[in-house]
Formats: C-alpha cells, sequence, structure tokens
C-alpha cells in the first residue's frame, strides 16, 4: 500500500483529526482517486477500529474519535465523489433505524446515491418507524432506504416495513436496506424490496428498484 494511504489508515484509528485531513488533501493533490481513499484507506480503517472495539482495545471514546477523523475525510472527497449526473432517477428518504445512531455508512451511500443522479432526502438517525413514512408521504418519496448496524435494531427494519403497509404504501413506496447485520435473506424475512451489500451496490440497486438502466 502506498505511504500516504497507509498513513490516512493509521491517523482514522487512531483518531487524528488533524492529520487525516491533511494526508486526504495531499492524496488528492497527487491524483490519487478518492474512490482509492475511500476503499483503501477509510473503510478498512473502519473495520480495524470495530475489530479493536470487539477484542476489547478501544471503547466507545475511541470508536468517536475514529468516526470524527472519518467524517472530517468523507466531508473532502464529498464534492469530488458526488459530480452530479442531473439525470433525477427519483426521491429517496434515507436513514439508521430506530435506537441505531452509526450514520457514516449511510452517509456514504447518500453520498453514492446523489452522485448518481437520485434526489436524496437525509432523514437522519434513529429514525421511528412512523417518521420514516411521513417524511417518505410528504416528499413524494419513491424509495426508503434504511440501514442499521447493530443486530438490536435491525428488527426496527420490520417494523417500518410494518408502518408502510399500515399506510397503504406498501409496493407504492420501495425499501430497501443494507448495514453490516443484514443480508438478502433478512430482506425477504421481512417484505422488503431489496438488500444492498455497500455504497456503490444501493445504487444499482436503487435504480432496478424504481425500474430505471
Ligand atoms: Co458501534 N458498533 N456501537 N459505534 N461501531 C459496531 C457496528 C460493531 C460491529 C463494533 C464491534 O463490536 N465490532 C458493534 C455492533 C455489534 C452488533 O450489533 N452485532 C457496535 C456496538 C456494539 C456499538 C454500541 C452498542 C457500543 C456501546 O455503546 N457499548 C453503540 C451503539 C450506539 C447506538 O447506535 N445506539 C455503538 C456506538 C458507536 C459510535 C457512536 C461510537 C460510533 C458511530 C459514530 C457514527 O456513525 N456517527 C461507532 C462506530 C464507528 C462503529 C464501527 C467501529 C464502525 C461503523 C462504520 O462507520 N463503518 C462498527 C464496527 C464495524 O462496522 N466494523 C461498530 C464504516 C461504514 C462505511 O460502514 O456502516 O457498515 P457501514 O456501511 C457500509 C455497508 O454496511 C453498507 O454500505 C456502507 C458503505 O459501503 N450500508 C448500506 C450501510 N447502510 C446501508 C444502507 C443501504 C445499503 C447499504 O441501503 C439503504
Amino acid at each position: 500500500m502506498e505511504k500516504f494511504l497507509q498513513e490516512i489508515l493509521d491517523g482514522v484509528v487512531n483518531g487524528d483529526n488533524h492529520l487525516v485531513p491533511e494526508k486526504v488533501n495531499e492524496a488528492l493533490e497527487k491524483g490519487t482517486p478518492p474512490e482509492t481513499v475511500l476503499n483503501e484507506a477509510l473503510i478498512p480503517a473502519m473495520a480495524e477500529v470495530g475489530q479493536r472495539f470487539e477484542a476489547g482495545e478501544y471503547f466507545v471514546p475511541e470508536m468517536l474519535i475514529s468516526a470524527r477523523a472519518m467524517k472530517s475525510a468523507l466531508a473532502i472527497l464529498k464534492p469530488k465523489l458526488v459530480k452530479i449526473n442531473f439525470q433525477s432517477y427519483g426521491k429517496i428518504v434515507v436513514g439508521t433505524v430506530k435506537g441505531d445512531l452509526h450514520d457514516i455508512g449511510k452517509n456514504l451511500v447518500s453520498l453514492m446515491l446523489e452522485g448518481a443522479g437520485f434526489e436524496v432526502i437525509d432523514a437522519g438517525s434513529d429514525v421511528a418507524p412512523e417518521k420514516f413514512v411521513e417524511i417518505a408521504k410528504a416528499n413524494n418519496a419513491d424509495l426508503i432506504g434504511l440501514s442499521a448496524l447493530l443486530t438490536t435494531t435491525m428488527t426496527n427494519m420490520k417494523t417500518t416495513v410494518s408502518a408502510l403497509e399500515q399506510a397503504g404504501l406498501k409496493g407504492k413506496i420501495k425499501v430497501m436496506i443494507g448495514g453490516a447485520p443484514v443480508t438478502e435473506a433478512y430482506a425477504a424475512q421481512i417484505g422488503a424490496d431489496g438488500y444492498a451489500e455497500d455504497a456503490s451496490r444501493a445504487v444499482a440497486l436503487a435504480k432496478r428498484l424504481i425500474d430505471r438502466p
């Protein structure tokens, strides 16, 4: 791995909020594609943080400062990743489900969808099922995208699908889900319309669900 990518990776793992933006800017100035910074440094860094947490080496404060460094890097990459494609594919409400505060993956998915030409309405994190339905209705959305990172909160994806059903909107507004503990099988089990493993697959799925190439 290039030295500067390793420095970015280590900087996020160590939560160094000064070094990370500096090195990301340096990498971009050298002509490194933003996708390379994202896929080879930032995403592996968060995986490493998760492993350290699991091993009992990191606790919530360390995860938080790493997340802050990751967000600073994403803020720099955003304008480079979102080269808005002016064809509007449709409207999608994206949020993290009730009880879940993890928003980095959700933000990344939103960013990629925006770049591909979707109009993204960011519902935020810890979003109640009724709130998703209310926002989707108010904005006349085509899709709802649900993110969950905890095994304890992924069940709120099902509750959100049920809330949509109760509002008589199931099928009219499609639901796609994603996040580390979620699977294709879980999507089928809860009656969601699709599952995507990562942000770029989320774009392909969203296009498929609203029947656009
Ligand atoms: Co938390 N956390 N966390 N955490 N955290 C995990 C998820 C965990 C796996 C760590 C571990 O044990 N290894 C673990 C969950 C275990 C489980 O449920 N099985 C965990 C835990 C336990 C917790 C707490 C309970 C800890 C505690 O308090 N004791 C607590 C819960 C708080 C809550 O939500 N109520 C907690 C808190 C936090 C912080 C607040 C400190 C911080 C989040 C900060 C933030 O997001 N603003 C945090 C972090 C940073 C993590 C890890 C380290 C990193 C998550 C991340 O940002 N990944 C995480 C470990 C890990 O994931 N390896 C962990 C990078 C991101 C780009 O990936 O979000 O997976 P991801 O998104 C991907 C795909 O999943 C997919 O595309 C994205 C891009 O490719 N995707 C979608 C996501 N959403 C999608 C939606 C789609 C399609 C694709 O369609 C709509």
